[in-house]
């Protein structure tokens, strides 16, 4: 946005000739150079840019469409050059000093009137560790808060606790990218790689010319699953029902590795009690898959010596995800599938830091190094690296949601957002933006002006991935360092210095006296040291000149582990633990008066709520609009139109979208992207209720009816919001 009193020119924005630098979206984290240019169109001269992907290890040098226009929302005329302070009922730039005290006195009598708990720490996926550590410190140290939480709740949670319960440690992939193409079967269930870790289908290619069987579990025909052998296009919600059937077929037809079982795992026994009493056919009729199907499905992945299953959120985004990530993870143990080449099991991380972000204490329970808020002597390493008495760490907070369920209940009264947009993401969004309208203090710290900034009282600008320097962890657990490229825009600052700003201005400088993000990583290093996402062999020295190390990594010298579990599991009793999974559909029931299944997720072009890839126009040229994805008959059924505007109801209200008719997704479900807004939010209709386990919302389904909006039904509705988008 050009902000009253600037001039264009002001807002003009280029990158020096031939920066390096690391694409701001998905957990691949592709490297890349961005070139300037200049191009004369009808005889005006503008600037062009061209990134050109960089060799590295995770993406071999391939750019997908995202990276390669990620300048281009980083260079927008709307990033946000100057602090706004709400003033009159308006958004208006001020000084950062206005910004800044205005942001620590509020904070200031917050505590003295509420206390700490008042206060809520909001973080994201996409900060670097350092700002990611630095959240996490600023909560408990300069606020003292319990109350931190961030959207990888939304995106992994169920993964990770599942990793944790199962294997002892979360790390997204147990192996190597490069064991995929070693791989004899594949599972890909509930994750759309083709348009959502794009750059990684080559791996998938390599290991179908090697000969691998690939099975793809979706409810739709994604691209990804035109690389299947098999799709299993399951229904939503009974992912663990299914792969409690696979189990039960390797059982029933001895396909599972009794050696490993042995030596390497608990709890079979168990397992094998709770599928002797499963009625087969009842769950394959549950998935709505034929029986056949997942007998085939089971002998692909059991007859073979090598094998990965991988699942993402069509898996874990639902109120059973933790428990559903764990039955896929029986597969993996019971036919001794980990800890060797070609094999394990890999959650598909999300986010840019969605790894690294979930590693050094933005969760509510969690400390640097993947340390436990309510261990002692967790509690006891940590509060020596910090200086401060162990007693004054706060004690655990409560999951994304529930923050901002207290935050409707007038608990939390004052919310610092950094890297989220929460009234888009979060499920049941319309309850999320009456919360926030409640609080006396909402502060956004974003590159741009996102519907949830619109609602603050304090924006503060950040740099953008061109400007900001800091490390980012990918899917695999290797750590990758990005470097600052370009100078920030206008007034914008990283994001660890204003948390440091802030801090000061609480009295707690003495914590928080860092020259740069290398002298918070030093000190990261220290703190993680010992835990189990130990980071404390890695140096910026090291990442400039080995381009990435996994973790763990417990000393300078060591190479940091790539194939994990190789000869024990990271619980106390080294074994992997199978777990007995209730086969139930975790889908929120149809009825008459919402009879389908409404599932939702990505496309390849726009990422999460949108605010950087819309931004983007040769990305946003390319989905312009939210839309439906309908079966044909069950478009008949509803009296749809390819093309047309819909409105999808479900108990928690309604949004609008353009109708897409395909055959290929379910007759009984529908798909509707999350990347845009408003009108428009798939997240007006998703449901609040979260897994038991790990507090992930039940996102991935939620009973809904759809009606055609054709002009005689708007005519005549009562409803004058219902003319808005014509
Ligand atoms: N283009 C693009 N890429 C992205 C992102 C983006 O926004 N856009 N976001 C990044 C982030 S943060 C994340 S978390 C990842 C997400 O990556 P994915 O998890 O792969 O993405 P989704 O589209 O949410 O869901 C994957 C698939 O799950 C299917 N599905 C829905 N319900 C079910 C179910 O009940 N069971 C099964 N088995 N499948 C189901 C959907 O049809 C969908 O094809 O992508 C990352 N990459
Ligand atoms: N219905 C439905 N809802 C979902 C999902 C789904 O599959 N279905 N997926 C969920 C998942 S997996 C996720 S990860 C969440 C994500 O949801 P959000 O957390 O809302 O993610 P973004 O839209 O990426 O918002 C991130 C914001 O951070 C800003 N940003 C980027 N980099 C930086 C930085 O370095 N510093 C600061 N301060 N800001 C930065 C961006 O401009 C953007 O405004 O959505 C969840 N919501
Ligand atoms: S979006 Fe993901 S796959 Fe595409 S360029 Fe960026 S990091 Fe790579
Ligand atoms: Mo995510």
């Amino acid at each position: 946005m050009c902000q009253p009193g600037e001039s264009k020119l002001e807002t003009a924005m280029h990158v020096p000739e031939g920066i390096d630098t690391q694409c701001p979206f998905c957990s691949v984290q592709c490297k890349m150079t961005v070139h300037a240019g200049e191009e004369t169109l009808a005889g005006v001269v503008r600037a062009v840019h061209r990134a050109e992907g960089k060799p590295n290890a995770a993406s071999q040098g391939r750019l997908c469409v995202k990276g390669m226009n990620a300048h281009q929302h980083a260079l927008h005329a709307e990033r946000l050059l100057r602090p706004l302070m709400r003033k009159a009922g308006r958004l208006v730039p001020v000084t950062w000093k206005e910004a800044l005290d205005a942001v620590a006195d509020s904070f200031s009598s917050t505590l003295s009137a509420q206390g700490p708990d008042a206060i809520g720490i909001y973080g994201g996926g996409s900060l670097t560790n350092e700002t990611a550590y630095l959240l996490g410190k600023f909560a408990r140290v300069a606020v003292g808060t319990r109350y931190i939480d961030y959207n990888g709740r939304f995106c992994m949670s169920a993964a990770a606790s599942a990793s944790s319960k199962v294997f002892g440690i979360d790390r997204g992939l147990t192996c190597r990218l490069a064991d995929i193409p070693l791989a004899q079967c594949i599972v890909l269930a509930g994750t759309n790689i083709a348009e959502c870790q794009p750059t990684l289908m080559p791996y998938f290619h390599q290991a179908k010319e090697n000969g691998a069987y690939i099975i793809v579990i979706d409810p739709r025909a994604t691209p990804t699953a035109a690389i299947a052998d098999l799709h299993v296009q399951i229904r939503p919600g009974t992912d663990a029902t299914l792969a409690n059937a696979m189990m039960k077929v390797m059982v029933d037809e001895g396909l599972v590795n009794e050696d490993f079982i042995r030596k390497r795992t608990n709890g079979y026994e168990q397992l094998l009690t709770h599928l002797n009493r499963m009625d087969f056919s009842e769950s394959a009729a549950r998935c709505g898959i034929e029986p056949e199907v997942i007998r085939q499905a089971a002998r692909a992945f059991g007859t073979v010596d090598t094998g990965i299953v991988f699942t993402a959120r069509g898996v874990e985004q639902h109120t059973d995800g933790h428990m559903a990530v764990r039955a896929f993870m029986n597969l993996v143990l019971a036919t001794g599938k980990i800890g060797r080449e070609g094999c394990g099991y890999g959650t598909i991380t999300g986010q840019g830091n969605g790894q690294g972000g979930r590693e050094h204490g933005q969760k509510a329970d969690q400390l640097p190094g993947y340390r436990s808020i309510e261990n002692k002597a967790d509690r006891d390493y940590v509060a020596s690296v910090w200086g401060i008495k162990p007693n004054r760490l706060p004690g655990k907070g409560v999951s994304a949601y529930e923050m901002m369920e207290l935050v409707h209940q007038g608990e939390i009264q004052t919310l610092f957002v950094m890297g989220s947009n929460p009234v888009v993401s979060s499920p049941n969004a319309r309850m999320v933006e009456e919360g926030l309208k409640k609080l006396n203090l909402l502060v956004v710290a974003d590159m741009f002006l996102t519907e949830t900034a619109q609602m603050a009282d304090i924006v503060l600008p950040v740099t953008s991935h061109l400007e900001n320097t800091g490390t980012m962890t990918n899917l695999e657990g290797r750590v990758l360092l990005r470097e600052a490229a370009r100078s920030a825009p206008g007034e914008a600052r990283d994001d660890w210095r204003i948390l440091c700003q802030i801090a000061v201005r609480l009295d707690k400088v003495g914590y928080f006296t860092y020259k740069d993000a290398e002298h918070i990583f030093e000190e990261l290093r220290l703190a993680s040291r010992g835990g189990l996402a130990d980071y404390y062999g890695i140096t910026y020295t090291r990442l400039r000149h080995e381009g990435g190390v996994y973790w763990p990594c417990p000393s300078p010298d060591e190479a940091g582990t790539d194939v994990m579990f190789r000869e024990s599991f990271a619980l106390p009793h080294q074994k992997g633990v199978f777990t007995v999974v209730e086969s139930r559909s975790a889908g929120e029931h149809t009825s008459e008066d919402y009879p389908l299944v409404l599932t939702n997720g990505r496309v390849l072009a726009h990422y999460l709520t949108g605010v950087q890839t819309r931004r983007s126009s040769s990305l946003t040229a390319r989905e312009i609009e939210n839309f439906v994805e309908i079966h044909p008959r069950t478009a008949q059924r509803w009296h749809i139109r390819d093309g047309e505007w819909v409105e999808i109801t479900s108990p928690r209200g309604s949004f609008t979208v353009r109708s897409r008719i395909k055959p290929h997704i379910r007759e009984d479900t529908i798909f509707v992207p999350m990347h845009w807004g408003g009108v428009q939010n798939v997240n007006r209709a998703t449901r609040p209720d979260l897994d038991p386990f790990c507090r992930m919302p039940g996102f991935k389904t939620a009973a809904v009816r759809i009606r055609p909006l054709h002009l005689s039904t708007v005519a005549n509705s009562a409803d004058p919001n219902e003319w808005s988008w014509l």
